[in-house]
C-alpha cells in the first residue's frame, strides 16, 4: 500500500475577496500535494471558507445580504479562483455544511464529556478583528498586536475550554520533536507564548444574544461556539471524523499557514486533539508575509494585489513559479510586478526557454526532429550525468522539506549547467566535423536532461510542464492535462537515463517564455520616485502662475484648483506629538517610495490608534513645512459638522494608496 500525504490550506474568512496572500498559501499547498503525487503517494488536498463568527456578521451587514446570502457569494468566488491558478484541490469544505456542523458538535460534547469545558464568568479584551478575546498581558500598549486597534472590553458567561490544562504537555511535546512546528523561528515563538504564562483557558462560547451566526453548543442552546474552535475542526471535519474512511486514510496530516495564525494552529488545536483523544497533526507548516512596499498587504491597508490579474497577465506558471522560488518559505518576501519580471527573464525565458528553444531547433537541424541514439559517454557526459542526478537528488529533498525556493534553484543548478554544456560541446562544431555519433549522443543526453527538468516542474509549472513533456513526445492525456500527473516518479529516476523513444519524431522548436520588457511606466514610476525631492525643491521656488489680473477674490480659478495635487493616502503610523495637545503627527503611504510624514492638528477629535490603516484624502503637493521641530509635507482633508466634531475624508471604496483625487 502506497503511503498518503493529506494538505490542508487555511479555510479562509470570506469578508473579504480572495488576494495574493490566500493564493500563496493555496498555490504552496497544491505544487506539494502535486510533489507527493510524483513521489507515487496517495494524496488528498482540502481547502475551503471559514464562515462563522462576528466578522462575518458584520460584513454581512454592510453589503446589505443577510450572513448567508453574503457567505454564499464570496465562498462561490474563492470556489471559482482555485481552478484559474491551476489549483486542483480535493475538496472543499464551508464551516456552514450540515456535516461539518454536526462533527463539531460531537467533537464538542466529548470534550464535555472529558470534563474539560467548564461554564463560567470572565472579563476580557475582545477585537473583532482577531475574533478572540486578549489578555492584559497579551496586549501592545493597550492595543491588539495584530491590528493594532483598540479591543472591547467585555464581561459575560461563557464556556471555557480547560487549554492551561495541556500547555505543559504540549511544551513537552514540542521539545521532543522539532520539526512538529517548521520553520524553526515559528516553533521557538509557540514555546515563548507557552513559557511566557500569558496563555489561559479558552472562551470557547458567544451568548446567542450577542452572536447568533455559529453552531450552537450540543449542551447549552442558549450559545453558539467560538469561531476558531469551530474553524480548526474543519481539517478533521472533512474527512468525516471519528468513523469516515477519508479519516482512518489521510489522518494525520499537514497544514499550511502564514504567521498570522500561528497560536490557534500551534496552541489551540493541538490542546483540543489532545483532549479529544485525536492524533495530532504531522507539520504545521508556517510561512511569512508578502508584502507590499515593507507593508502587510490588506483589504484594510488597500494594497491588495488580484493573483488572476498577475496569472492573466504573465502566465499562470511563471505567476506559480514566481511565488515559490521568490520567497523563503516561513520569511516575508516583497510583492513587484517588477520583481515578477526580472525573474521571469532570468530564470524562464533565458535559462529555461533558451535551453528548449536551442536545444529542439539543433535537433530538428542536425537530425530531422528525430531522437538520435545514445552513443559512448565521454569524461564530460559522465560529470553532467552525476550534476544531473545531484540536482534531482537535492530538489526532492529540500522540495519535500519545505524549502521550495532552495529546491527550485537546486533545480536550475542543472537547467544552468545544460547550458554551459551545450556551449562547451558545440553541437555545431560538431556537425561541421561530421562526428554524427558524438552529435546525436550530445543532443540525446541533453534532451533526457530536459525531460527531467520537465518532471521535477511539474508540481509548480502544471501547465508548462505538461508542454515541454510534450515537446519532447511524451503528451499527458489532453483533458488532464493539470490534473494527473506525469509517468515516472521522481524517486524512482535515479539511473533511468533512456525514456524517450529513439528515432520518434519530437518538437522543432520552443518558445514559451518570450523575453518581457519592463514597461516604460514602471520605469518611468521609478525614475520619478527616486527624482521627486529634487522636483519638489523646484515647484516649492517657482513662482505663482495664476494670471492675477483674472483672480476674483474667494474664487479659484481652474487653474489653481489643477495646481493642487488630491491623493489617498493609507494610514501606516499614528501619534501624539509630545507637548502639543492638538498634533498628531502621522506617516501616510501614498505609493511612493517613502511614507509621508504629515502633522494635523486634529488630536481631540480622534485617538491615534483608532486611525491606523484607515484611507484619507490628502494634499499631497503643499510645500513642506516645519511644525515644532517636525516636517509636515502634505495636508489630511476632514469634514466639520456644524458641532464642530470632524470627520477624516476618504474614498468610498478601498482604492490604491496614491491614487489621484480629481
Ligand atoms: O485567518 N501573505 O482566515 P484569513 C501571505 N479563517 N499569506 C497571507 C497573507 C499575506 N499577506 N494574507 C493572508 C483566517 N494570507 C481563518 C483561518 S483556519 C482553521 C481559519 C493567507 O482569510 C495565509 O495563509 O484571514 C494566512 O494564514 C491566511 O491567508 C489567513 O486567511
Amino acid at each position: 500500500m502506497s503511503s498518503t500525504f493529506y494538505i490542508t490550506t487555511p479555510i479562509y474568512y470570506v469578508n473579504a475577496r480572495p488576494h495574493l496572500g490566500h493564493a500563496y498559501t493555496t498555490i504552496v499547498a497544491d505544487s506539494l500535494r502535486r510533489f507527493h503525487t510524483l513521489l507515487g503517494e496517495d494524496t488528498w488536498f482540502l481547502t475551503g471558507t471559514d464562515e462563522h463568527g462576528d466578522k462575518i456578521v458584520k460584513a454581512a451587514e454592510a453589503a446589505g445580504q443577510t450572513p448567508q446570502e453574503f457567505v454564499d457569494g464570496i465562498s462561490g468566488q474563492f470556489q471559482a479562483l482555485w481552478p484559474k491558478l491551476g489549483i486542483k484541490h480535493d475538496q472543499f469544505i464551508r464551516t456552514t455544511d450540515a456535516d461539518h456542523k454536526a462533527r463539531v458538535q460531537a467533537f464538542l460534547q466529548k470534550v464535555y464529556d472529558n470534563g474539560d469545558i467548564y461554564f463560567g464568568e470572565h472579563g476580557g479584551h475582545y477585537c473583532t478583528g482577531c475574533e478572540r478575546f486578549y489578555t492584559e498581558k497579551e496586549l501592545e500598549n493597550g492595543l491588539c498586536p495584530q491590528h493594532l486597534t483598540k479591543p472591547d472590553f467585555i464581561q459575560e458567561k461563557n464556556y471555557f475550554f480547560r487549554m492551561s490544562k495541556y500547555l505543559p504537555w504540549l511544551a513537552g511535546h514540542i521539545r521532543e520533536n522539532p520539526d512538529f512546528i517548521r520553520p524553526e523561528r515559528y516553533r521557538n515563538e509557540v514555546l515563548s507564548m507557552i513559557e511566557s504564562g500569558a496563555l489561559e483557558d479558552l472562551c470557547i462560547s458567544r451568548p446567542k444574544n450577542r452572536l447568533e451566526w455559529g453552531i450552537e453548543l450540543p449542551f447549552d442552546k442558549d450559545y453558539v461556539c467560538y469561531v476558531w474552535f469551530d474553524a480548526l475542526l474543519n481539517y478533521i471535519s472533512a474527512l468525516g471524523w471519528p468513523d469516515g474512511d477519508k479519516y482512518a486514510a489521510y489522518w494525520p496530516g499537514e497544514h499550511l499557514v502564514a504567521k498570522d495564525i500561528l497560536k490557534p494552529h500551534g496552541v489551540f488545536w493541538p490542546t483540543m486533539l489532545k483532549s479529544a483523544g485525536v492524533p495530532l497533526y504531522k507539520h504545521l507548516n508556517v510561512h511569512g508575509y508578502w508584502l507590499i512596499k515593507d507593508t502587510k498587504m490588506s483589504k484594510s491597508l488597500g494594497n491588495v494585489v488580484e493573483p488572476i490579474k498577475m496569472a492573466e497577465h504573465y502566465g499562470l506558471d511563471a505567476f506559480r513559479y514566481f511565488l515559490l522560488r521568490d520567497m523563503q518559505f516561513g520569511s516575508d518576501a516583497s510583492f513587484s510586478e517588477e520583481a515578477l519580471i526580472t525573474r521571469f527573464n532570468a530564470d524562464l525565458a533565458n535559462d529555461l526557454g533558451n535551453l528548449f528553444s536551442r536545444v529542439l531547433s539543433m535537433n530538428a537541424k542536425y537530425f530531422e526532429s528525430k531522437v538520435p541514439p545514445m552513443g559512448e559517454l565521454a569524461e564530460d557526459d559522465k560529470a553532467l550525468i552525476e550534476l544531473a542526478e545531484n540536482s534531482r537528488r537535492n530538489y526532492v529533498q529540500l522540495f519535500g522539506n519545505i524549502r521550495f525556493s532552495q529546491g527550485l534553484d537546486a533545480l536550475w543548478d542543472l537547467v544552468r549547467a545544460l547550458n554551459k554544456y551545450v556551449d562547451s560541446q558545440a553541437p555545431w562544431t560538431l556537425f561541421k566535423q561530421g562526428d554524427t555519433a558524438r552529435l546525436g549522443t550530445v543532443i540525446r543526453l541533453l534532451l533526457e536532461c530536459m525531460r527531467k527538468v520537465a518532471l521535477c516542474l511539474w508540481p509548480v509549472m502544471p501547465g508548462t510542464a505538461a508542454a515541454l513533456l510534450e515537446q519532447l513526445g511524451q503528451p499527458l492525456p489532453a483533458s488532464e492535462r493539470f490534473g494527473v500527473a506525469p509517468a515516472g516518479n521522481v524517486n524512482d529516476e535515479e539511473g533511468v537515463w533512456e525514456c524517450l523513444a529513439t528515432g520518434s519524431v519530437i518538437a522543432s522548436a520552443s518558445n514559451l517564455f518570450p523575453r518581457l520588457e519592463i514597461p516604460e511606466e514602471m520605469k518611468e514610476d521609478k525614475k520619478a520616485k527616486q527624482k521627486k525631492p529634487a522636483k519638489e525643491k523646484e515647484a516649492k521656488a517657482a513662482p505663482a502662475s495664476a494670471p492675477a489680473e483674472m483672480s476674483v477674490p474667494g474664487v479659484a480659478e481652474y487653474a489653481d484648483f489643477q495646481k493642487l495635487e488630491l491623493r489617498v493616502g493609507t494610514i501606516l503610523e499614528a501619534g501624539r506629538v509630545p507637548k502639543a495637545d492638538k498634533l498628531l503627527c502621522f506617516k501616510i503611504d501614498l505609493g511612493e517610495a517613502e511614507p509621508r510624514q504629515i502633522l494635523s492638528g486634529i488630536a481631540e477629535h480622534f485617538e491615534p490608534e483608532t486611525l491606523v490603516g484607515r484611507q484619507v484624502c490628502v494634499v499631497a503637493n503643499l510645500a513642506p513645512r516645519k511644525i515644532r521641530g517636525l516636517v509636515s509635507a502634505g495636508m489630511i482633508l476632514t469634514a466639520e459638522a456644524p458641532d464642530g466634531k470632524l470627520t477624516l475624508l476618504a474614498p468610498g471604496g478601498d482604492v490604491a494608496p496614491g491614487s489621484k483625487i480629481s
